[in-house]
C-alpha cells in the first residue's frame, strides 16, 4: 500500500501541467565539485513571516531542495557563517564593511564572487527579487561568479486583471477567473498565491484584480472584506493590488442623484470609499479608471474634463500615498466612415493632449501601445510624445484578444519592442517610447508598465503552456526594456523545459517567427489584424473593420486600400507625432512598408519598397505566413523524446490546430480581397487548389449545401450541414487520384453548441472519427464562420484509385456537424 501511495506521489510530483510555470526548479545534474560550491546555509534577515525577505529565504530553500536535492538550513541572525547566501534589506545588512551601491527603489545587489552570497535589496521587494534572480540562475544550471546591482527601469510594473465578480473574465481564454465567483471574492486563494509568486519573481509589483469594466458591487462590504485577503496573499510577494472602478458608484452604488466628479457629495462619497478600503488594505496600490470609453461612465457626462474626473479620485488616494492609472483608451465609437477626416486614432491625442498639466501628480496616464486596439501592428501612440508634464504608463497585453487567443503561438516581445524601441524624435532628439515611459523623456516622477495579462483557474494560468513565455518576458522587459527578446526567450525555456540544446534551439526558432508568421496570415502591411471586430476577435473578417461606427477602419474598395492619416490629405494623425516623425509617416516614399496602409490609401496595384505590389504582398505573405505555422509543427515533433508526454501533447495539439486555422485565415483574407480586386495571383495560387474536393460537390444523403456567411471563410463559399438536428448525413465520393500515401485534411466546422460526431472511411475502413468539442479556449462561434473553422489532418493515409472516401456526420444540439471540403496532399503540400 505504501509503495502504490509512494509512486501516486512521485507521479504528482512529475505532473507537467504548468502550475509552476518557470518557477519549476526541476533537476539540474550537479557533480561532488557542485555540490561542494552550494551555499550551506541561508541567512534571511527578517523573521516575520509575511515579509517578503522571510519569503526569500524560504523560496531559496525550497528551490536549492529541488534543483540540487540539498537541504539547506536558515538562520535568521548569523551573517558571519561562511559560504552562506544573504538575504535581505541593505538597512538590514551590517555584516561587512565593503561598499554597497546606491540603489534605487526595488533595486537589488546580486553577488556571488565572496565567502557569502549576497542577495540585498533597497527594500524587502528588492531582496526578493535577488533571490529569484539568483534560484534562477540555479536553475538554468548557472554557477559562475557574479556581481552586479540592478534597477527598475520604472516604478511602475503592473499587471491588469479583467476580472468581472461573476468568475468570468473579459478577453481571458484560460478558463475562469482565480480571485471572484458569484460576485463575491473566493474563499480559497491558493491560485492567488501562486500568482503573487511567480509576478514576485518577474518583478512585477502591481495587480489590478477586477475588470476595467468595473462593477461597483466590488464596493460592498463583503468584497473590500475579499480585498483584503488578496491583499494579505499578495504582500508578502511584494505585490501591491489595486483596483478598477465604476465612476458611476456614486450614483448606481452609493445612492446619490449624481457622479459629476465636481459634486461636494460626489468628492467627499469617493473619499469616504477610499478611506474603507485603505482600512482593510493600508498598502493599496491605487485605482485603475476606465472612463468615458466603450460605454463606461465619466466626467464628459456632466462636460466635465477628464482631468477633472480623474483628480477627484486622485485626491482622494493622495492622504494614502495611492495612485491612479488613468486610461487614456477614450474614443467616440459611432464615427462616421463617410467622413474621410474621421479618425479613432487621432482621440487620445485629441483628448489628453489639452489636459497635460492639469492632473494631479499622482494620476498615470495609461496608454495602449497603439492608438487603436492591440493589433497585430501599430506604430506607437503619439500620445506619448504629446504629455510633457503628466506621468505616463505604457499598456500592453499578454493576453492574446486579438493575436489567436492563445490558441495561436505568437511570442509578443518582438512586437512589444517595435513600439519601445520608437524614436519619437521629440525636440528632434532621441527619444524612444521607453524613456517616454521611464518619465526620463521629459523628466517624470513617476511612469512605467502595465499589461493585461487575464490569467484564468486552467492550470497552465493561460490555457496554453507555451504563451507563458509572454508573461515571463513582460516582466523582464518592465525590468528591463533593453533585455534582448531572444535572450529572454531562452531564460524561459530552459527554466520550463530544461537546457538541452535542441529543445532550446526548436523552440527559440518557433517562438521567433511566431509574431512575423500571425502577422502575414492575418492583416499585412499596417491594415490591423483583420478578425472580426463585431464578434469574436478570433477569426478572419476583414469586413467587419468598415462600415461601422469603430473606427478600426481599412477603407477597401475595389480600386485601393489603406487609411489616408496624411496631414495634407488625410485625417491629419500623421502630424500628431513630432516633426521629424510626422515627416516621415506624411510621405509614403518614406513610411516604411509595414505601416504603409496605416497611413496612406493606395489601390492595390501600388508598389511597395519591396518592389512587390500592395495586392501580391498579400497573396504571397499569407501563403508563407502558414506554412511557416505548418513548420512549428515538424520542429515540436522533432522534440517528441525529450519532452514529457503531458505538455509535449498539449503543445502538439495547439501546434497541429494553428497550422490548421493559418489555412483558413490565409484562404479567407486572399479570397477576400481577390475577390474585391478581381486581381490575380501572380503564382495562381489564390481560388486553386488541386488536391481539395468540396463537399457540396460529394454524393450527399442527410447533409445539404449552406452558403457561408462571410462567403470568404468557407472553400467555393460552401458548406454541407446535415438536413436536420437528429438527420445523420453522408458525404462521399470515388477518388480519382494516383495511388499513394496522403496526408487526408478534412476542413469542418466546431460550433458552440454541440459536439457532432464525424467519422471518416476509406471503402468500408474507419480512418478515424473526431467530435466538434475541442475546448482550445478561444471564444466560440455559433456560426459557420472564420472562428469556428477547424482542420482536422490524418497523416499518411494510403488511397488508391476507385477508393470511396465517405464521411458521415452525427449532428449534436444545434451543431449540424457541419463540412467544407477534404485535401488529399501529398507529403510537403501545404494547402
Ligand atoms: O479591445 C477592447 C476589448 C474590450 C476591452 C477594451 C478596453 C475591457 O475588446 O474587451 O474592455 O478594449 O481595453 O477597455
Amino acid at each position: 500500500m505504501l509503495r502504490i501511495l509512494l509512486l501516486y506521489l512521485c507521479a504528482l510530483a512529475a505532473a507537467e501541467n504548468g502550475s509552476q510555470g518557470w518557477l519549476r526548479y526541476a533537476p539540474v545534474p550537479c557533480d561532488k565539485a557542485c555540490q561542494d560550491a552550494l551555499p550551506s546555509s541561508i541567512v534571511t534577515l527578517d523573521r516575520n513571516e509575511t515579509s517578503p525577505v522571510y519569503v526569500a529565504g524560504q523560496e531559496l530553500q525550497q528551490g536549492i531542495q529541488r534543483i540540487f536535492n540539498k537541504t539547506v538550513p536558515i538562520n535568521y541572525d548569523n551573517c558571519a557563517a561562511p559560504s552562506s547566501i544573504i538575504v535581505g534589506t541593505l538597512r538590514d545588512y551590517n555584516c561587512s564593511t565593503q561598499d554597497i551601491p546606491e540603489l534605487g527603489e526595488d533595486g537589488f545587489v546580486l553577488n556571488t564572487t565572496g565567502d557569502t552570497v549576497q542577495l540585498l535589496g533597497h527594500n524587502q521587494r528588492g531582496a526578493l527579487y535577488a533571490a529569484f534572480e539568483y534560484l534562477s540562475m540555479l536553475a538554468q544550471g548557472n554557477l559562475s561568479q557574479v556581481a552586479y546591482a540592478s534597477d527598475a527601469h520604472a516604478p511602475i510594473r503592473q499587471v491588469n486583471e479583467w476580472d468581472n465578480m461573476d468568475g468570468s473574465i473579459e478577453r481571458g481564454y484560460a478558463g475562469p477567473s482565480i480571485f471572484f465567483a458569484n460576485g463575491t471574492v473566493v474563499d480559497d486563494l491558493t491560485r492567488a498565491r501562486e500568482y503573487a509568486r511567480l509576478l514576485a519573481s518577474i518583478k512585477i509589483n502591481g495587480i489590478v484584480v477586477n475588470n476595467v469594466n468595473a462593477n461597483a458591487t466590488l464596493l460592498e462590504p463583503r468584497n473590500l472584506d475579499g480585498l483584503r485577503r488578496i491583499a494579505d496573499v499578495f504582500r508578502p510577494y511584494g505585490v501591491q493590488i489595486g483596483v478598477s472602478l465604476n465612476f458611476a458608484s456614486p450614483r448606481d452604488f452609493g445612492g446619490l442623484d449624481t457622479f459629476d466628479p465636481l459634486d461636494p457629495s460626489v468628492v467627499s462619497w469617493w473619499e469616504n470609499v477610499t478611506d474603507q478600503i485603505y482600512q482593510r488594505v493600508p498598502d493599496l496600490a491605487g485605482y485603475l479608471v476606465k472612463a468615458s470609453s466603450e460605454g463606461q461612465p465619466g466626467p464628459l457626462t456632466y462636460n466635465r474634463t477628464l482631468a477633472e474626473g480623474a483628480n477627484v479620485l486622485a485626491r482622494a488616494l493622495q492622504p494614502h500615498g495611492g495612485i491612479l492609472m488613468f486610461r487614456a483608451f477614450v474614443y467616440d465609437n459611432n464615427l462616421n466612415e463617410s467622413k474621410w477626416k474621421a479618425d479613432r486614432a487621432n482621440a487620445a491625442v485629441d483628448y489628453f493632449k489639452p489636459l497635460d498639466g492639469e492632473f494631479e501628480e499622482n494620476v498615470i496616464v495609461q496608454i495602449k501601445y497603439g492608438p487603436i486596439d492591440f493589433q497585430v501592428r501599430e506604430p506607437a501612440s503619439p500620445l506619448f510624445a504629446n504629455l510633457n508634464r503628466t506621468n505616463v504608463a505604457i499598456e500592453l497585453q499578454v493576453t492574446q484578444e486579438y493575436l489567436g487567443q492563445q490558441c495561436h503561438l505568437v511570442y509578443l516581445p518582438p512586437l512589444w519592442k517595435t513600439v519601445l524601441n520608437f524614436d519619437l524624435r521629440v525636440d528632434r532628439k532621441a527619444s524612444p517610447v521607453r524613456d517616454a515611459i521611464s518619465g526620463k523623456t521629459f523628466n517624470r516622477p513617476l511612469g512605467g508598465w502595465t499589461a493585461v495579462v487575464n490569467v484564468g483557474t486552467n492550470s497552465t494560468w493561460l490555457g496554453s503552456h507555451l504563451a507563458m513565455s509572454n508573461l515571463y518576458a513582460y516582466g523582464r522587459l518592465a525590468w528591463d526594456p533593453m533585455a534582448d527578446s531572444e535572450d529572454i526567450l531562452q531564460d524561459w525555456i530552459r527554466l520550463t523545459f530544461g537546457s538541452d540544446n535542441q529543445v532550446l534551439d526548436k523552440i527559440t526558432e518557433m517562438s521567433m517567427a511566431s509574431w512575423p508568421a500571425y502577422e502575414n496570415y492575418t492583416g499585412n502591411l499596417g491594415e490591423q489584424t483583420l478578425t472580426d471586430i463585431i464578434y469574436t476577435h478570433y477569426g478572419p473578417n476583414p469586413a467587419s473593420q468598415d462600415n461601422n461606427g469603430w473606427g478600426q477602419w481599412t477603407r477597401a474598395d475595389a480600386q485601393g486600400i489603406g487609411m489616408d492619416r496624411t496631414v495634407g490629405n488625410g485625417t491629419g494623425y500623421a502630424g500628431q507625432y513630432p516633426e521629424e516623425v510626422a515627416q516621415l509617416y506624411e510621405d509614403i516614399d518614406t513610411t516604411p512598408d509595414d505601416l504603409v496602409l496605416w497611413f496612406h490609401h493606395v489601390n492595390y496595384t501600388h508598389r511597395l519598397h519591396s518592389g512587390k505590389t500592395v495586392i501580391q504582398h498579400f497573396y504571397d505573405a499569407h501563403y508563407s505566413g502558414a506554412e511557416t505555422a505548418h513548420s512549428f509543427v515538424d520542429m515540436w515533433e522533432s522534440l517528441r523524446d525529450k519532452i514529457d508526454q503531458e505538455r509535449y501533447d498539449d503543445v502538439l495539439t495547439r501546434l497541429v490546430y494553428q497550422a490548421g486555422h493559418s489555412i483558413v485565415w490565409r484562404d479567407a483574407i486572399a479570397n477576400f480581397y481577390h475577390n474585391l480586386s478581381d486581381i490575380p495571383d501572380e503564382t495562381q495560387r489564390v481560388g486553386n487548389h488541386p488536391w481539395r474536393i468540396e463537399a457540396e460537390s460529394m454524393a450527399l444523403s442527410g447533409y445539404k449545401p449552406y452558403a457561408v456567411y462571410p462567403f470568404e471563410t468557407a472553400s467555393n463559399a460552401t458548406a454541407i450541414i446535415t438536413t436536420s438536428n437528429s438527420t445523420t448525413g453522408t458525404a462521399s465520393t470515388t477518388l480519382s487520384i494516383p495511388s499513394g500515401a496522403y496526408n487526408l485534411a478534412i476542413n469542418y466546422y466546431d460550433l458552440y453548441g454541440g459536439s457532432s460526431l464525424w467519422t471518416v472511411y476509406r471503402n468500408d475502413d474507419q480512418i478515424g472519427q473526431w467530435t466538434g468539442d475541442t475546448k482550445l479556449g478561444h471564444i466560440p462561434s455559433i456560426y459557420l464562420d472564420g472562428h469556428s473553422a477547424t482542420r482536422v489532418t490524418f497523416r499518411d493515409v494510403e488511397f488508391r484509385s476507385g477508393d470511396v472516401l465517405r464521411i458521415v456526420g452525427e449532428p449534436d444540439g444545434t451543431e449540424p456537424a457541419p463540412l467544407d471540403y477534404v485535401a488529399l496532399l501529398p507529403g510537403g503540400v501545404v494547402d
